[in-house]
């Protein structure tokens, strides 16, 4: 071997070690920036603060003696702040309760005979208002006619409009729980007042909390002081991220009984009310081990797309479709263009089984 190749052989070498060394620096590093955040998760401040990284930066540039110059280092070591705060937030994540990494089995919930999240796929449906019992034991016929066993109904309606029909209030859940108790079905009412709760859970089964109170943070604490399973719906502009905080704060006060459900985001498509978010089934079912439902009716907003985006959502690993159902939608209180009338509804639900993508 040349002298050459021998100092080319032993620079490398000597290269690899401080390699080592750097790896071996860099994770002391993250070590202590994820000590840090810790400390600083306890106290409330976040874990970005601009100013001390302009302090450690400063401090670098004055020490730098080269080869490098001072644009290299800084960039250098923004890029190893920048990942030592990924760091940082990935091991937040690991902190919620709602996250998989934190609990790796699935949570099921169990609602009357039904398990929400287990082997089986779930089915709601139900009028977007209770009307009148008549309506509603209509309605609750015919899901005890197709075996599915939560009928929804809304008795708080927060509508866009002060003008639009507002609900029967407790009068509608007190039909909801007769017309649950005569057929045997579980049932579930959207709750938008805290006050409201504990009145509310002597007569249904389930809490929706519905889009529009997804950040509502006193609703949401006051659902994670009862006991009784809630429905959490995705906000029309939440983010994923936003969404699970959401559920954190109704299962970090104790009530770990929380079902997600997709029910379209806002954007810029008229064609459909919402545009059903797709892809939030697969990611919340991974980032979290909550069963996530689908709201076809609202995501869509229309009759004619139903089946299929509810084929897509079980498809997409989704644990359940929720859909309004009304005996006369025409003169239906509210959501009157989008709700399925009963036949309507016994044809989506062949459909959706009939594609083998809805478990038995
Ligand atoms: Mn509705």
């Amino acid at each position: 071997m040349s002298t050459n190749e021998n100092s080319l052989e032993l620079l490398r070498e000597q290269l690899d070690a401080t390699n080592l060394q750097l790896l071996e620096l860099l994770s002391q590093r993250a070590e202590l920036a994820g000590q840090l955040g810790k400390l600083k998760e306890a106290q409330g401040v976040p874990d970005f603060d601009p100013v001390r990284e302009q302090q450690m930066l400063d401090k670098l540039i004055a020490a730098n003696r080269g080869p490098f110059d001072d644009a290299t280092i800084r960039q250098l070591f923004k890029n190893i702040f920048k990942a030592s705060l990924n760091y940082q937030k990935e091991e937040h994540k690991k902190h919620l309760i709602v996250s998989r990494k934190n609990q790796p089995d699935s949570t099921i919930i169990k609602v009357k005979d039904t398990l929400v999240g287990g082997k089986a796929s779930i089915m709601v449906a139900g009028p977007c208002s209770v009307e009148s019992y008549q309506q509603t034991r209509e309605v609750g016929a015919a899901l005890k006619e197709a075996g599915v066993p939560i009928l929804r109904g809304g008795a708080f309606k927060p509508r866009t409009s002060p003008y639009d029909f507002q609900g029967l209030g407790v009068e509608g859940l007190q039909i909801l729980k007769r017309v649950g108790d005569e057929f045997g079905l579980a049932t579930i009412s959207e709750i938008v007042d805290p006050r409201h709760l504990e009145e509310a859970i002597q007569y249904i089964d389930i809490i929706q909390i519905g889009a529009r109170n997804m950040h509502n943070f006193e609703l949401l604490k006051a659902a994670g002081e009862t006991r009784t399973p809630v429905l959490l719906k995705r906000g029309l502009a939440a983010t994923m991220e936003e969404f699970l905080h959401a559920a954190e704060y109704i299962v970090s006060r104790g009530n770990t009984q929380v079902m997600l459900i997709e029910r379209g985001i806002r954007t810029y498509e008229k064609w459909t009310r919402n545009t059903l978010d797709i892809s939030a089934v697969p990611i919340l079912k991974k980032e979290s081990h909550l069963p996530v439902l689908v709201d076809v009716t609202h995501s869509t907003g229309r009759k004619d797309i139903l089946a299929p985006c509810a084929k897509a959502a079980l498809a997409a690993g989704a644990d359940g479709i929720m859909v309004e159902v009304h005996p006369n939608p025409a003169v239906a209180l509210s959501d009157a263009q989008q709700q399925l009338n009963i036949p309507e509804f016994h044809n989506f639900l062949s459909e959706v089984k009939e594609s083998g993508l809805f478990k038995a």
